[in-house]
């Protein structure tokens, strides 16, 4: 097993210290091939924090992605980068384990059984605190620490602990369940502490915010005024920031003349059919086989005939040494052998399944080329693939049919939205986007279009980092005028605006 063996001594201070960190599970970086060189990771979250890296002078903390690799801090586009190190044992227990097959699917709504298992639950413990204790390390005095997502929900109290000298916000990234859900979970009061380290709590929706809010008071018997939670002396602020795509990086993507060649020339290969596409991380969540059901009924039934139309997926790989993630991959490609031989005829495949992963300008001509969008999840924090569809369609053409239980259903609300779990629902909304005219098509389009310009991801980034530098100035009413008094909490809550 690895171990960082840092006393507590050794970690603390480090004089030159980045102003601005960021906690990851993996680093911004992927291994560009043999040679050990570096390439930035594609996504927004990258391209958006990226800037403020630099300007800041920040570092990235995260691992590497390859196990028993001891790797020194480096630097590369710019960015200090420290990595954490995980042993094979690690990676199967915490990530693969805990991060992936307990907390995964309970904050999903539970869509697949969540394990609770306790090995799996100290894996978890343990290398939180080893990404706490680098944080610790390289973060100057006073600086911000902007921590990831559901892997490390336990590093801002033991960062906390360990440097109460710093600004800690914490962002999940996926959906926080409702109280009658998080109940299950054995360690429900650790995670809850765990996340109450940071000074500004960031969830995707305001719902989920409420959620933490009110499992804070039942849970914990927090004191709480509206989304702001007292806590160990401290206001902890509960707020949504929903993330969103780098519009820049799509629009240069699509004003390519090799990408635009490419949307024709995918548009030939599949002999000018409508088509109809989906593109997610294969994951039980996504609501693949619910949609290709439909798809596929839609034939059965004549609403289409092959050559028609025609669905494109692309699953790219995820998780694959997870056990529910290799039961869907065979679910799905069985099911799709299934559509194809009963609906297609020699020449035209009713649904063409990419197991693969593609880089962004494929993505983009993808999307250029698709008549419709199919997004489909059973839940979902946000789902970015619904809105590059809509960034990427400045034409104003193309339909996007959008699941109520993604997060980004309360922007686009012009998306034809649909209860994926209604497959009959389902059907009769891909039929009613696969015939939206043009005119409808760019009613909808302009307006979803509107919202993701105007809130893009850099506009997320800013929004959260505003926020977290603020965190200090009292803005919701406080429980009383005397900060004293309120930090010791009790008496009547005399309501103030500073
Ligand atoms: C989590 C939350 C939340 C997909 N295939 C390829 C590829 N992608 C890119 C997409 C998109 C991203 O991956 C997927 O983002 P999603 O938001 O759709 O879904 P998750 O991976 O589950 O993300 C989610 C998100 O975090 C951000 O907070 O929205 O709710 O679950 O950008 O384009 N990219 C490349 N090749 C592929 O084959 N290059």
């Amino acid at each position: 097993m690895l171990i960082i063996e840092w006393t507590s001594r050794e970690v603390g201070r480090v004089s030159g210290g980045s102003e601005f960190v960021v906690v990851a599970n993996r680093l911004p970086v992927d291994r560009a091939g043999e040679e050990d060189g570096w390439r930035r990771s594609p996504g927004g979250l990258v391209s958006a924090i990226a800037p403020v890296m630099r300007s800041r002078q920040g570092t990235w903390i995260g691992w590497s992605g390859a196990a028993d690799e001891e790797l020194e801090p480096f630097e590369t586009d710019g960015m200090h980068l420290f990595p954490v190190p995980q042993s094979a044992e690690d990676v199967r227990l915490y990530y693969e384990g805990f991060s992936n097959a307990t907390l995964w699917p309970l904050y999903h709504d539970v869509v697949a059984p969540p394990i609770y298992d306790r090995a799996m639950w100290d894996a978890y413990v343990r290398v939180n605190q080893r990404f706490a204790d680098a944080a610790a390390k390289v973060a100057a005095p006073e600086a911000i620490v902007w921590i990831q997502d559901y892997q490390l929900q336990l590093v801002p109290a033991m960062l906390r602990k360990l440097r109460p000298d710093l600004r800690i916000g914490f962002f999940l990234h996926i959906p926080f369940p409702p109280l009658e859900l998080f109940w299950q979970m054995p360690w429900r009061r650790q995670i809850l502490e765990g996340l109450l380290g940071a000074d500004l709590v960031g969830f995707q929706l305001p719902g989920a915010a409420s959620n933490f809010v009110r499992l804070c008071r039942r849970l914990l018997d927090a004191r709480y005024v509206k989304q702001d939670v007292f806590w160990d002396d401290r206001i902890v602020r509960a707020r949504a920031f929903p993330i969103s795509v780098d519009v820049d990086e799509l629009n240069d993507l699509i004003a390519q003349p090799a990408v635009r060649e490419r949307a024709e020339e995918i548009r030939t290969d599949l002999g000018d059919a409508t088509i109809l596409l989906g593109v997610d991380r294969l994951d039980y969540t996504k609501g693949i086989t619910q949609r290709l059901q439909a798809f596929g009924e839609l034939f059965g039934d004549g609403h289409l005939k092959p050559g028609q139309a025609v669905f494109v997926q692309i699953a790219t790989p995820s998780r694959e040494r997870v056990e529910q993630y290799q039961l869907l991959r065979e679910e799905i490609e069985q099911q799709v052998g299934r559509i194809n031989g009963e609906y297609g005829e020699l020449g035209f495949p009713v649904v063409h399944y990419l197991h693969s992963s593609y880089d962004r300008s494929e993505l983009a001509a993808l999307y250029l080329a698709a008549d419709v969008m199919v997004v489909t999840p059973l839940r979902d924090g946000m789902n970015l693939v619904a809105k590059e569809y809509v960034a990427c369609r400045s034409d104003l053409r193309g339909a996007l049919v959008l699941s109520e239980f993604a997060g980004a259903a309360a922007e686009l609300k012009r998306a034809f939205q649909v209860n994926p779990y209604d497959i009959d629902g389902l059907k009769s909304i891909l039929l009613t986007a696969l015939n939206a005219d043009p005119m409808e098509q760019g009613r909808r389009m302009r307006a979803m279009r509107k919202r993701v310009i105007e809130h893009d991801v850099d506009r997320w980034a800013q929004d959260f980092l505003t926020a977290l530098e603020q965190s200090h100035v009292p803005e919701s009413p406080t429980p009383s005028r005397d900060r004293d008094q309120r930090a010791v909490g009790g008496g009547k809550v005399a309501y103030m605006r500073s």
